[in-house]
């Protein structure tokens, strides 16, 4: 990637890209996976920049005098400003009000969603945190690219502070239909925390009306223009946009054809399948949106529905751990064993265990490497803002001999839309169509992935951000590919 830069750029987000821990012999750092950080660390790393993000590591403080890391140290190509919170801050902003009221309202779960009196305060102070460390470190009319449902009121803190800066907002995850919103007692500060950007980004077209729509209805002030998808708010426009994130799918093409992946992924399958059997993956941070609980139940189904399929599929699971400091996420992990083992107990026979299980977090190049090797892969989500995992798999299909197996409810439905659909609601037709997935023949799948493969080489991660930070600026970057 080549990318010029002609104004200065500061992202902003909750976690870091680097987070520094204290080992037994030292300090290391550890890179922090995921779609985003993915594709802004490069992009820094070209240009040059800062970047905001709550400092979360146990030697952060040691490896950033006065607040601030050089990234990479050895040879510094951007600045990272670490934002440190107290125990009770992280409780207050990132548990309870983000994690526990604002990721479940906005999957439209909303019986699970609790907004604490208590917290929200301290959602908005450490908000002001942020955006008091982004007004200081931003040099003149810099871009400031802030991101997600923890930041939600960046936008308009940070143009109170330094108006001379533009801002852009992607919010990752759905936006929930105003019925749902309401049921947040802060809706409307929420709304108007966001407006404080120049560009609000959302993944489908679907989150940007819903937004819209909930401006609409909610401030009589704010001039909504739902076909041009402006809003006219204190004499200011802002475009609310869909820009639905992708992946980078040259590099993954690569990593999955060096010799070392390869061989690993024809390992992979060679210790876990005997002759003529698929092998179906699924990839999931083990939150209760991914719909992990109905896949297994869709499974059960499927080996009741279809007998004669046992012995056919070994199905590998890989839920890493996340959010343990939420209740709901501890008990997921426990159910999911429990329905698992279940599943086992009641089909497995011989040395034929349908449902295997890796409990932990792969390396990217092996991660690739294992939707290289799959037969199928099952995305279940409940709802998701995109689902990078979906893309991934379409992008790491070099053989193009797999099929996907995606939930009509994830962002990434309305783009892979040569997959074939499932509903975490149905877990009959999810078993059908996983039934219709197995027999597919190899013409149909190299054909269904070939359509999906040439829609993410149009539309890459690098094209995300340069839409983006484009409709901001016009003139603010060229980013060759
Ligand atoms: P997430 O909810 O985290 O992201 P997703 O889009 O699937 O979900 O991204 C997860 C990333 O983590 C993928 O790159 C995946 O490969 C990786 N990952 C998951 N499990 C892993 C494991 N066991 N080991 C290693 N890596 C693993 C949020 C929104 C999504 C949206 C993204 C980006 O919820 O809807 O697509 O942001 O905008």
């Amino acid at each position: 990637m080549g990318a010029q830069l002609v104004r200065p750029l500061v992202v902003v987000t909750n976690r870091e890209p680097y987070a520094d821990e204290r080992t037994r012999s030292g300090t290391r750092h550890v890179q922090k996976a995921g779609g985003v950080v993915s594709a802004l660390d490069p992009l820094l790393r070209e240009i040059g920049g800062d970047w905001v993000a709550w400092g979360s590591g146990s030697a952060d403080r040691e490896t950033s005098p006065g607040g601030v890391r050089p990234v990479p140290l050895a040879n510094p190509r951007y600045r990272l400003h670490r934002v440190y919170l107290t125990p009770e801050e992280v409780q207050g902003y990132y548990t309870r009000y983000a994690n526990q009221g604002l990721w479940p309202l906005s999957h439209m779960l909303v019986e699970r969603a609790r907004f604490s009196r208590r917290a929200w305060p301290i959602y908005r102070s450490v908000n002001g945190k942020f955006a008091r460390r982004v007004a200081r470190e931003s040099r003149p009319s810099a871009l400031v690219f802030s991101h997600d449902y923890q930041l939600a009121l960046v936008p308009t803190l940070v143009r109170q502070l330094r108006p001379d800066l533009a801002i852009a907002h992607f919010w990752h995850i759905p936006w929930p239909v105003f019925p749902v919103l309401r049921l947040c007692p802060q809706y409307q500060e929420l709304l108007k925390g966001l407006l404080g950007a120049d560009v609000l980004g959302f993944q489908t077209d679907d989150d940007v009306e819903a937004f819209l729509t909930a401006v609409q209805r909610t401030f009589r002030q704010a001039r909504v223009d739902l076909e041009n998808q402006h809003v006219y708010w204190q004499n200011r426009t802002v475009q609310v946009q869909s820009f639905p994130i992708s992946v980078d799918v040259k590099a993954i093409e690569e990593i999955v054809a060096t010799p070392r992946i390869t061989r690993w992924s024809h390992g992979i399958r060679r210790r876990l399948l005997r002759p003529g059997q698929q092998l179906g993956v699924s990839v999931d941070r083990a939150d209760y949106t991914k719909g992990i609980i109905p896949r297994l139940e869709a499974l059960r189904e499927f080996f009741h529905r279809y007998p004669e399929r046992m012995g056919q599929v070994v199905f590998l699971q890989v839920v890493v751990p996340t959010r343990s400091e939420v209740h709901a996420y501890r008990t997921l992990f426990h159910d999911v064993e429990r329905e698992t083992h279940r599943i086992n107990e009641e089909f497995g026979h011989g040395d034929w265990a349908p449902v295997v299980t890796l409990r932990r977090s792969l390396d990217r190049d092996r991660l690739m490497g294992l939707f290289r090797a799959a037969d199928f892969a099952l995305v279940s989500s409940l709802f998701d803002g995109m689902n990078l995992v979906a893309k991934e798999f379409v992008s790491a299909q070099i053989d193009r001999r797999g099929v996907l197996l995606l939930s009509e409810t994830a962002g990434a439905a309305q783009e892979l839309d040569a997959a074939l659909t499932v509903s975490p609601w149905d877990p009959e037709g999810f078993a059908a169509t996983l039934d219709q997935a197995l027999s597919l023949p190899l013409e149909e799948r190299q054909q269904r992935l070939r359509t999906m493969q040439q829609h993410l080489h149009r539309h890459t991660l690098y094209d995300w951000v340069t839409d983006i930070l484009t409709a901001l600026d016009s003139t603010a970057y060229a980013i060759e590919r």
